[in-house]
């Protein structure tokens, strides 16, 4: 075990047996914030302030990415290289979108350790493209059936299983909203969309059917890696093979994802460079916003709410965010030289907003070191007035969700970063 492991080792030892404060009231005033101080991004462990893109990638850059994974998401195994995923399409239908779009339907199967794990990737390419095109790839939460209303759309495996078959979660296009489906294709983007529910059960028991029983588990329990890691993970995997198809851009990758989905494609952008633009909805406490705001939901409500979400190690942390040696500005960091997105909602308090712009404005630094802007002040910009330098942001009206205003921003966005 090398010494920076170590060190990280002792500092969540050193709170293990702390009694955790009892359940605190959520905070929705920002003249209660607590007054609270940021690891600055470019100092390392031992205090040599980083002056280099070659000093960030070689020595604090593997700092940061040791601090989230042994304290907040958990590391990803080795032996996860070993598992074997076998791709097949079982349904193309070149005349979706009423002729947009060819629509296929590819099914993943990941076997390790004797288990299999099923998933299935919804795929929308547009037909009119001269060349290879860039792809957002991205989960849904409620199934591929609930992306667009198409009856040829296959059940996701997670809802295959559901005994009800009028339940209403089966009802078609009933998350369309989120998808803004035709204006992708029109804007010449391809789509790939997966359920998040066939990587990992988003359950407290979900583990056992989950890609992360494909492999043994490796390390200290307390650094044990959950849902946002698999999910993470399972991204990855929909980018080795969306980089293998002869329409697609290898060097235009966009993830994208809301909310808990907001904090995978987050933790997956840090991880696989191979994600060229990284953006963030509405993703909150332990995606982008500010932990040590304590504003909205914070660590000690997350962790009960959703124990199977981070590694145990980050439960420590509840009520003792002051004691954290990271913020959420250093996982956006690691997402740098790449371009990185991060959007709020105005009613969505639950998430911080200003934490999730300050985490961004608190990235900017890294960005710097390699001469690109990020967000270049701490006051945040005003209502549908989207910032779009190397880091872009914007908050809009209304709640937490994901709209047609949002895609837009997204694809001016991914336009710039692709010179498109
Ligand atoms: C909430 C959770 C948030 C966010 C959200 C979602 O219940 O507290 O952190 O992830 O779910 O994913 O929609």
């Amino acid at each position: 075990m090398n010494r920076k492991v170590i060190c990280i080792f002792m500092l969540a030892a050193s709170l293990r047996g702390v009694p955790v404060m009892g359940q605190i009231e959520v905070n929705y005033d920002e003249s209660k914030v607590p007054e609270y101080v940021l690891p600055d991004v470019l100092t390392c462990a031992d205090g040599t302030v980083v002056s280099s893109v070659r000093e960030w990638e070689r020595h604090r850059r593997p700092e940061v990415m040791a601090l989230l994974s042994h304290l907040e998401y958990g590391v990803t195994p080795k032996g996860m290289k070993k598992v074997h995923v076998k791709h097949k399409v079982l349904q193309e239908n070149k005349q979706a979108l009423d002729g947009l779009a060819t629509m296929q339907q590819v099914q993943f199967t990941f076997t390790g350790q004797g288990k299999t794990v099923e998933a299935l990737l919804l795929v929308f390419i547009p037909n009119a493209r001269q060349g290879r095109v860039p792809v957002f790839i991205g989960y849904n939460f409620r199934g591929n059936h609930s992306v667009l209303d198409d009856e040829s759309i296959l059940y996701s495996p997670y809802f295959q299983q559901l005994e009800n078959r009028e339940d209403p979660v089966l009802q078609r296009g009933n998350q369309s909203s989120r998808w803004a489906v035709r204006d992708i294709v029109s804007r010449g983007y391809a789509l790939a969309t997966m359920c998040y529910q066939d990587i990992f059960p988003d359950h407290a028991e979900g583990g056992p059917q989950s890609v992360t029983a494909l492999c043994a588990p490796e390390g200290e329990s307390s650094t044990a890696w959950q849902a946002l890691g698999a999910w993470a993970w399972g991204s990855s995997r929909i980018a080795d093979w969306v980089i293998r198809q002869r329409w697609a851009n290898k060097h235009q990758l966009a993830i994208m994802g809301h909310s808990r989905q907001g904090k995978a494609a987050l933790w997956a952008g840090a991880q696989d460079k191979r994600f060229a633009v990284v953006i963030s909805n509405d993703s909150g406490c332990g995606g982008a916003a500010l932990s040590k705001r304590a504003f909205g939901e914070r660590v000690g409500r997350i962790t009960s709410s959703f124990p199977h979400w981070f590694c145990p190690n980050f439960s420590l942390y509840a009520g003792r965010e002051q004691e954290l040696p990271f913020d959420q500005h250093e996982l956006l960091a690691l997402i740098a030289p790449r371009y990185l997105y991060v959007a709020s909602a105005q009613e969505d308090q639950w998430a911080d907003p200003r934490g999730e712009y300050l985490a961004a404005y608190y990235a900017s630094p890294v960005y710097a070191l390699y001469g690109f802007s990020g967000l270049p002040s701490p006051d945040m910009p005003a209502i549908h007035h989207p910032i779009m330098n190397h880091i872009g942001y914007h908050i809009r009206a209304g709640v937490h969700d994901v709209t047609d205003y949002d895609w837009a921003c997204y694809l001016d966005f991914c336009d710039k970063a692709f010179g498109r």
